[in-house]
């Protein structure tokens, strides 16, 4: 099913350049009370779903909350939450396997019966903040293996120069990832690891494996120049409220949709405009589940 009204002739790898968008509307460490525009309810988040869409995105990174707004791993409600993002838009839905810094690996890894397009699978432990956000090479191995089973897409999440290490490693034991792209996000700007600044953009995206894609967000304040560094180097954009709740200094982001829009117009000013989601799943390998 198609839910847009333009009615594009089948998209295939060669057409030309563009921008994929990936919203990340949510995450897990913002609270509601200090962010009311965040999308917590399955509602609120069907509705930001479709304003992003309609903005520019074609993929969204999905983490969801419970009934008083804090992060869960809840199956029945990740399952819910899929088929309700699939009927309602054309997006890809990627579940968050990282969840929480909280969630435990069990639940992190049943994740994927919830039966998304794609998944992130972070590549590395972290620090992240105070916290620390555990990703140990046994439980990376595992959680790659199960998205081969299952068929479901990975996105490499990326938080400092040494996961790309553990990608290497991982390709070459395993093998490649369901639909045989990779594709990766460089995380930067998250306190603890890889700094968001256009160097660092330069040797992340330089030593990916060969035809990787990647994209980038910046956390905060390094949204912007991380966000302008990946369009100069050929790379995607992710945007949204789980990295950076503000607009501007000082002024607090409208919306999820106010933020894809500003990455949108920048991918046009750049001679790379946003991906409509059936291009994107052509990039990525991901077939419409519809
Ligand atoms: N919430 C962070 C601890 C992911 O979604 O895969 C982990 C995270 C990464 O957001
Ligand atoms: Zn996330």
């Amino acid at each position: 099913m198609t839910h847009d009204t333009n009615h594009r002739p089948a998209a295939s790898r060669q057409d030309g350049p563009g921008t994929l968008i990936t919203v990340a509307p949510t995450g897990a460490e913002s609270e509601k009370a200090a962010v009311p525009v965040l999308p917590v309810t399955l509602e609120e988040l069907v509705t930001t779903a479709r304003e992003c869409q309609a903005a520019g995105a074609a993929v969204i990174h999905v983490h969801i909350r419970d009934g008083q707004a804090r992060p869960t791993l809840d199956g029945a409600r990740l399952a819910d939450t899929v088929q309700a993002l699939r009927e309602s838009t054309d997006l890809i839905v990627q579940l968050s396997t990282g969840g929480a810094v909280t969630d435990s690996f069990e639940r992190r890894l049943a994740v994927l019966d919830a039966g998304p397009d794609a998944c992130s699978l972070t590549c590395g432990t972290v620090n992240f903040g105070d916290e620390v956000f555990a990703n140990p090479w046994p439980f990376i191995r595992e959680l790659y293996a199960r998205t081969q089973e299952l068929s479901v897409v990975p996105e490499f999440e990326l938080f400092d120069l040494g996961h790309i290490a553990t990608l290497h490693r991982l390709l070459a034991d395993l093998g490649p990832p369901a639909g045989g792209h990779v594709h990766c996000d460089l995380v930067m700007g998250v306190p603890g690891g890889m700094p968001g600044d256009l160097a660092t953009v330069a040797a992340a995206a330089a030593a990916l494996p060969e035809g990787a894609t990647w994209s980038a967000t910046g956390i905060g304040r390094t949204s912007l120049p991380v966000m302008l560094a990946a369009l100069a180097g050929g790379g995607h954009l992710r945007v949204g409220l789980e990295d950076t709740v503000s607009f501007a200094r000082g002024r607090p982001a409208a919306s999820n949709a106010e933020l894809v829009q500003r990455a949108a117009a920048l991918a046009g000013l750049a001679q790379r405009p946003a991906l409509p989601p059936d291009r994107a799943r052509v990039l990525l390998g991901i077939p419409d589940p519809r």
